[in-house]
């Protein structure tokens, strides 16, 4: 055990599970209510599948998700085979500026739109109502991935439990009353097609998803939500078994019933036929009803207390890597909607900050696991027929955010499923590159789904350029692969999986570049997402060439082709390519403003206060722009931040978080976490519009979109901790307003776990231990030291030797 870590058990270990001693609960998220929105309600998770507790004494719903059930099929990448053929056209209107025919003229390089992410359906608890509630608490425990809700009905003490196991992938329920009180029906229903049964102990769901479900933002038209009639589309199966049972059990295919007992466990297996992103779930799928059956059986083998061990030594594992205490402060005495809105209203929490922290990490082990499919715009937890822009991937932005703090806050493991989906993504992408731009390699655009569509999104034509026109999520997305090895260092994984991705991302890159007017390489066509620019003749349009953003996402891609190849000793012709390439693209322009230019050309933005920040992807995620390598360039994202300002939906406002730390602004970046935790109502009618954080602390667009919490945590990450060109730089942007505190188990690029203890906002003291023998350079304010290391061995770093 690390030394730091000693302090941090003893808190650990005095965790409290219940509501009756709410003191240091600082991991514990409690209401004295049940939900009665989504956005109250606790998501469990397993990668898998999902359930959000809402906790009615009375009348409960568990709504319940399975991360494979989408509606549609495999893609026809061939969708738009002439796309190609108007990109002549398009680039030519470009170069004489004639932007506002490029922009109709590039809609022909358009294909069809994503599909959905489903929501597999309900279960419903009736619990028979005669009598009187008191004492009521709903809490999760966020280390450990357990639900528990107790109360009193009369003076009978019923508790219940619910968590979602990894190792034995099911959904694990148990109800106890301390009198043979329990009395309760069960029954399950869906927005898809589906069908019940009871059989032995077993109650059945059998469903059927959409072959077609539409983008809610396109409304009501015609053929929203299309079945096949042939067997396609996607079938699931939903089981609850129940495993124990001292009472009386009624049943038919409805639903069952049990009556008068005192303890109940339950076990919920689900199982869909998706069988790969290239297989028709319903005419190739897998068979969800033997895969269902199977799971059961395996889990039913365990009791319910080897189930509940398996699971928390699972979750826990992962979650205590990481430990954090801001100013050494406990939670105040008060459920999360009141401590939201007191927080919201100025109170002082750090505590809430820490476990806002640590529910990112909660929530990324709860919907990302290896072997698995990208945690989506809602994660995994999702009840919408159409959800929200569709639930799916948008790859400008959002599905990056969700992975974030996968690296950083050491959970490299719940990055696998994103990571791989990458190597689909270059299947299709192969196909769009050819067909919608005549390049070699891979593209993928604005939007995906887990039929790892990739082709410019609009429905042939009727979408605005302004979003469906971007393929640049390829670069955006390789970024991640280079994340990957270089917090963990994985040579071979790297040279066998990652480099050729790479390569093929940055071959499209390479052909999709064109000279410009001044002679530089230009992307053409080219948005900066999702905002409008007015032209020098004050016209508003979206599409140019050469945005600082692709050309962004393109240098950063071309920089690590080039680092990575050096690295691999590799002679490969491409590499002749990229390095003659990249001295020609087009480089960043600073503004009359002082401000870093988001455009080609000092236009103005239409929307100055643009919730997209994409410009600026060269500051964060990437890390071309820095206070300490390119101060002037530093500066002027300092400009347009400011220009920007502090507004912006949940995601904006994280991304925001990220990029003051990264301009070593910890208290902008501070301010930014505070306006980040605004309070949102999970009532529609009164919500706020700006962003903020729902009672359950999902993070609102609005609506709920989980990506603003995973760029939150990153964002206090990064607050604390970041690494770039060989050197560790601790406490980068810490706040005033954190004066002491502790953070334990952060990891950094080169292979390096991070233990960091302050006071009086001064570092107390590090202990970085690193994977392996190397030299690494320390930064701490202006002081930098180098030390050479050795493997395992822990470097301490403190007033004696720094
Ligand atoms: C991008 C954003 C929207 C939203 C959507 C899912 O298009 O501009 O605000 O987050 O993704």
């Amino acid at each position: 055990m690390r030394p730091l870590q000693i302090a941090c058990l003893a808190v650990a270990m005095a965790l409290l599970t219940c509501c009756s001693d709410r003191s240091q609960v600082s991991r514990i998220i409690w209401f004295d209510s049940p939900a009665t929105f989504f956005e109250e309600a606790f998501p469990l998770g397993n990668g898998r599948i999902g359930m959000m507790i809402h906790g009615d004494p009375f009348n409960d719903i568990i709504v319940l998700n399975e991360e494979s059930l989408w509606a549609g099929g495999p893609v026809d990448p061939y969708m738009n085979p002439d796309a190609w053929k108007y990109l002549d056209e398009v680039r030519e209107a470009l170069f004489r500026e004639d932007y506002q025919s490029a922009e109709r003229i590039v809609r022909n390089i358009q294909g069809k739109f994503s599909e959905s992410y489903a929501p597999l359906g309900d279960l419903y608890f009736s619990f028979s109502d005669s009598g009187t509630i008191s004492e009521y608490c709903r809490n999760l425990d966020i280390r450990s991935g357990i639900s528990t809700i107790q109360y009193k009905l009369n003076d009978v003490s019923i508790s219940r439990e619910a968590f979602i196991s990894y190792p034995d992938q099911v959904a694990v329920l148990k109800f106890t009353a301390s009198d043979k009180a329990l009395s309760f029906g069960t029954s399950a229903k869906s927005l898809l097609k589906f069908n019940t049964s009871f059989s032995g102990t077993n109650y059945y769901m059998d469903g059927l998803a959409p072959v077609h479900a539409e983008p809610s933002y396109r409304g009501d038209i015609p053929d929203a939500i299309v079945y096949d009639t042939v067997g396609k589309g996607m079938r699931y199966r939903m089981i609850v078994s129940i495993l124990e049972n001292d009472g009386i059990l009624t049943a038919n295919d409805e639903g069952f019933s049990i009556e008068d007992a005192s303890e109940v466990i339950l076990l919920v297996s689900i199982a869909t036929s998706y069988n790969g992103f290239d297989k028709d779930p319903g005419l190739e799928g897998k068979d969800e009803r033997s895969l269902a059956e199977k799971i059961l059986s395996s889990a039913s083998l365990y009791s319910y207390k080897e189930l509940k061990r398996r699971h928390r030594e699972d979750f826990t594992d992962l979650f205590d890597r990481v430990e954090i205490s801001l100013n050494y402060s406990s939670a105040p005495d008060l459920p999360i909607n009141e401590r939201l809105k007191a927080y919201t209203a100025g109170s002082d929490d750090p505590d809430l900050e820490a476990l806002y922290f640590q529910f990112g990490r909660y929530l990324l082990i709860s919907s990302s696991r290896p072997g698995g499919i990208p945690a989506n715009l809602q994660g995994i937890w999702n009840h919408h027929l159409r959800p929200p822009w569709s639930s799916n991937y948008t790859a400008n932005i959002n599905s990056e955010m969700n992975y974030w703090p996968a690296e950083v806050t050491n959970l490299s493991e719940t990055h696998m499923p994103l990571l791989e989906f990458i190597e689909r993504l270059s299947i299709t992408g192969a196909v769009t590159a050819k067909t919608f731009y005549n390049c070699r390699g891979w593209c993928c655009s604005h939007n995906s789904d887990i039929w790892a569509m990739t082709n410019p999104v609009g429905d042939f034509g009727k979408g605005h350029p302004v979003w469906a026109n971007w393929s640049m999520a390829g670069p955006w997305y390789c970024l991640h692969l280079y994340e990957h090895f270089a917090f963990t260092c994985d040579t071979v994984w790297l040279r066998d999986y990652a480099w050729p991705l790479m390569k093929g991302a940055a071959r499209f890159c390479l052909d999709y570049l064109v000279e410009g007017p001044d002679g530089y390489l230009v992307t053409a066509p080219s948005t900066s997402p999702e905002n409008e620019f007015l032209d020098a003749n004050g016209i508003r349009g979206s599409t140019l060439y050469g945005s600082t953003s692709d050309m962004a996402l393109i240098r950063g891609l071309f920089n690590k082709i080039i680092e990575i190849n050096r690295f691999l000793d590799r002679e490969d012709e491409l590499i002749n390519e990229v390095i003659s390439a990249i001295d020609y693209l087009y480089p960043y322009q600073i503004g009359e403003k002082g401000n870093l230019q988001e455009w080609y050309h000092d236009w103005q933005d239409r929307d100055p206060h643009h919730r997209h920040i994409s410009h600026l992807i060269g500051l964060y995620p990437d890390n071309q722009i820095s206070p300490t390598e390119t101060p002037d360039l530093a500066d002027a994202a300092r400009r347009s931040l400011e220009l920007r300002g502090d507004g912006g939906t949940g995601w904006s406002k994280a991304w925001k978080i990220n990029a003051w730390a990264r301009l070593l602004d910890g208290n902008h970046a501070y301010d930014m976490l505070r306006a980040h935790l605004t309070y949102s109502d999970p009532d529609p009618a009164t919500q706020y519009t700006g962003g903020g954080t729902f009672p359950n602390l999902l993070d609102s667009h609005p609506p709920f979109q989980i990506d603003g919490n995973f760029g939150g945590t990153s964002g206090i990450a990064e607050m604390l901790l970041q690494s770039h060109n060989g050197e560790i730089h601790l406490l980068p942007a810490l706040p005033d307003r954190w004066s002491s505190g502790y953070i334990n188990g952060l990891r950094a690029r080169g292979g390096f776990t991070v233990d960091q203890k302050w006071s009086n906002n001064e570092l107390l003291v590090a202990i970085i231990i690193p994977d392996r023998s190397c030299s690494i350079q320390i930064r701490y304010r202006d002081q930098v030291k180098r030390f050479d290391v050795e493997a395992g061995i822990p470097l301490t770093i403190n007033s004696l030797n720094f």
